[in-house]
């Protein structure tokens, strides 16, 4: 599955823990004003209650998807009252400014790749704050850092391997690279999912 629109190309892969009918990773590809908001969850273990918090988060980012980052955090958390934790990231694309802001709470990957390599760092790592939503108030860092044409940002949860960045074709588009990664970094013991945008003209 893919959304286009007319700045930011963006598609994901997601894959279930074998045995279980519905991920505990869940993710938000949304157009917001003139930028992109991207969220990827991960429900505390799997299977189905796994599932349900990753639905009230992403329920919640979506009701609330034209706020800022960091608000976005606490109406997550209201909404997973009673429900099991999740870890979360998330990044709003605005390709106007050529910025990306993005935060980490929890386990969640998150990698920005350069078009152009001569653009230093080629890189750059989202650190993720320590921590879940759900348990202790989350106090994210949310940084922000300039995109430049073709920069490819990718989010993923904890059922993918460290290091895919290195193996990626980054001619590809972002379903091709998502599903490479899904296909060839599974760790094999939880749900995986990966979300990959890229900024075009
Ligand atoms: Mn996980």
């Amino acid at each position: 599955m893919a959304a286009v629109d007319l700045k930011i190309e963006a598609a994901f892969a997601n894959l279930p823990l074998p045995g279980q009918t519905e991920s505990g990773d869940l993710c938000l590809i949304k157009r917001v004003g003139k930028g992109t908001l991207l969220g990827v969850v991960d429900g505390l273990g799997h299977g189905q209650e796994a599932a349900a918090a990753a639905h009230a988060a992403i329920g919640a980012l979506d009701r609330h998807s034209t706020e800022p980052l960091i608000d976005l955090v606490r109406r997550c958390r209201d909404a997973l009252v009673g429900l099991r934790g999740v870890v979360l990231g998330l990044a709003y694309l605005d390709p106007q400014a050529a910025t990306m802001a993005w935060l980490g709470i929890g386990n969640i990957g998150g990698v920005l790749l350069r078009a152009d390599l001569g653009n230093r760092p080629s890189r750059i790592t989202m650190v993720p704050n320590a921590g879940f939503i759900g348990g202790e108030p989350a106090h994210p860092t949310v940084r922000s850092v300039p995109l430049a044409l073709g920069d490819t940002i990718i989010l993923c949860s904890d059922g993918i391997r460290d290091g895919f960045a290195e193996t990626l074709v980054l001619s590809n588009t972002p379903q091709e690279i998502a599903d490479f990664v899904i296909a060839r970094h599974l760790k094999g013991n939880d749900d995986a999912l990966v979300l990959v945008a890229r900024y075009v003209r």
